[in-house]
């Protein structure tokens, strides 16, 4: 086991890292830029390290800095959290050289899976359900092509992208060749790469991950389902597990697909794998994520298990702590929901100072952050600044109790998106579990309308 642990990332998820590895009995490093010198992940790791000026591009991400402070400090492992370098296979291989070991899954997994084209061929080929779709579309005469034998509507993705960035939706075949043109221009500029491809569109679909975890001794296991639909421009806003609309039979081969996908291609540590779940119960592989997700607590409390932990035991080389071959059901329900320091009405960020500040308790409780009184929240990154999880016997209590915490929140300073979130889980629809993607969209148009 290691030693030292460097973690290569700030706020909630640094914090959380370091908890884990406290209880591990190893010690933490820290590295913040001067924006976050405050910031409790400095407080709480053992060591520390300013690893530039604010900006993420001088400071979280990048490597030189960071290898830098691993090596002054002497650790001998990094965790990267989620987001910045998290998937950037060339700072994994960096890692390795420099003789750290890296906490997350074989550069060449995360390569692949970075490419979504790629991704999609090598799970189409370990029998993982995808959408009828394209390759690289090379040129106008493939764009036709591939519109005509698929169908309209289509959707038009980067292989680059991701996360639904760059993605045009395609329902006027005379709107095809414009989008593919734009799309291209857009992927260059965002990506370095133009590449695009197609797949048939789904309408009102539901997002629903698989969370895999696989040690380096060929044991590969699923740790069931969250349901993720309930986003704002593909930023998650609310999470849970399990999912109100996974019928048994439907579970079992998405998870059943989900493992076959990742011992096909020697996969370890943890993972997701995005799927969307059409009306009729069929799903489709969307992307895999190679690394530790936001999300990551609602299958923590629901399963039982600390996912960082098994992080860090399967990069030291030992096996998962529990059973991958025993099915392992969800106990009772987890939901998580996202609280932004951000105006409810628009979504802009608001940065400042928490004036005053009280987080819900109690059983089944659980806040993953790292702000407190005080706290200056920096306009230098994303707004998310808590994560209220709760966790009940069954979905209508664990709604209660969301209602409940959120109830009890005081944030002072920077307003938050907690009043959305409240119209959100006080929606019938939402609590009749009758929602998909499309749920937020519908619902900030409808109350436009009315107002
Ligand atoms: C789709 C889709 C429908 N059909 N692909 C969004 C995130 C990315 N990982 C995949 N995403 C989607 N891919 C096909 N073939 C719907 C989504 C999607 C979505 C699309 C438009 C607006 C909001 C969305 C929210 C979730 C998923």
């Amino acid at each position: 086991m290691f030693k030292k642990v460097l973690v290569a990332n700030r706020g909630e998820i640094a914090l959380r890292v370091i908890r884990a590895l406290r209880e591990m009995g190893l010690e933490s490093v820290a590295v913040y830029s001067t924006a976050d010198a405050d910031s409790l992940h400095v407080k709480f790791a053992d060591q520390a390290v300013c690893i530039g000026p604010p900006p993420s591009r001088q400071s979280y991400l990048n490597i030189p800095s960071i290898i830098s402070a691993a090596e002054v400090t002497g650790a001998d492992a990094i965790h990267p959290g989620y987001g910045f370098l998290s998937e950037n296979a060339e700072f994994a291989e960096v890692c390795r050289k420099c003789n750290l070991t890296w906490i997350g899954p074989p550069p060449d997994a995360m390569r692949l899976m970075g490419d979504k084209i790629r991704a999609r061929a090598a799970m189409a080929a370990a029998g993982v359900p995808t959408l009828p779709g394209s390759s690289t579309i090379g040129s106008e005469a493939e764009l036709i092509e591939n519109a005509n034998r698929i169908g309209l509507p289509v959707i038009l993705k980067a292989a680059a992208g991701g996360g639904g960035r760059g993605m045009k939706i395609v329902t006027d075949p005379n709107r095809l060749v414009d989008a593919w043109n734009t799309g291209r221009t857009e992927a260059l500029a965002a990506f370095g790469n133009p590449d695009m491809y197609m797949e048939r569109y789904c309408q009102r679909p539901r997002h629903i991950e698989i969370q895999v975890a696989a040690d380096k001794h060929g044991n590969y296991a699923h740790l069931g389902e969250r349901e993720c639909s309930i986003q704002r421009r593909h930023q998650k806003v609310i999470e849970e597990a399990p999912s109100a609309a996974l019928l048994p039979e439907t579970r079992a081969k998405l998870t059943a697909a989900a493992v076959r996908a990742i011992s096909t291609i020697g996969y370890y540590n943890v993972g997701t794998l995005e799927f969307l779940l059409d009306t009729d119960g069929s799903f489709y592989f969307m992307e895999m994520n190679t690394r530790l997700q936001v999300e990551h607590p609602v299958t923590e409390l629901t399963m039982g298990i600390d996912l960082v932990r098994e992080q860090i035991g399967i990069a030291a080389g030992e096996r998962l702590t529990f059973d991958p071959s025993a099915i392992r059901k969800p106990r009772g329900h987890a939901i998580e929901m996202r609280i932004n320091a951000e105006d409810p009405d628009n979504f802009a960020p608001w940065p400042g100072k928490i004036t005053a500040l009280h987080m819900p308790g109690g059983l089944g409780v659980r806040v993953d952050t790292h702000i407190y009184d005080g706290y200056r929240v920096p306009s230098n990154y994303d707004s998310m600044i808590a994560k209220l999880i709760v966790h009940d016997i069954d979905r209508p209590h664990a709604l209660a109790r969301a209602r409940r915490c959120l109830d009890e929140i005081v944030i002072e300073g920077p307003r938050t998106n907690i009043p959305f979130v409240r119209r959100i889980i006080d929606h019938p629809e939402f609590i009749a579990g009758d929602f998909d993607t499309g749920f937020v969209g519908r619902m900030l148009a409808e109350r436009a309308a009315a107002s």
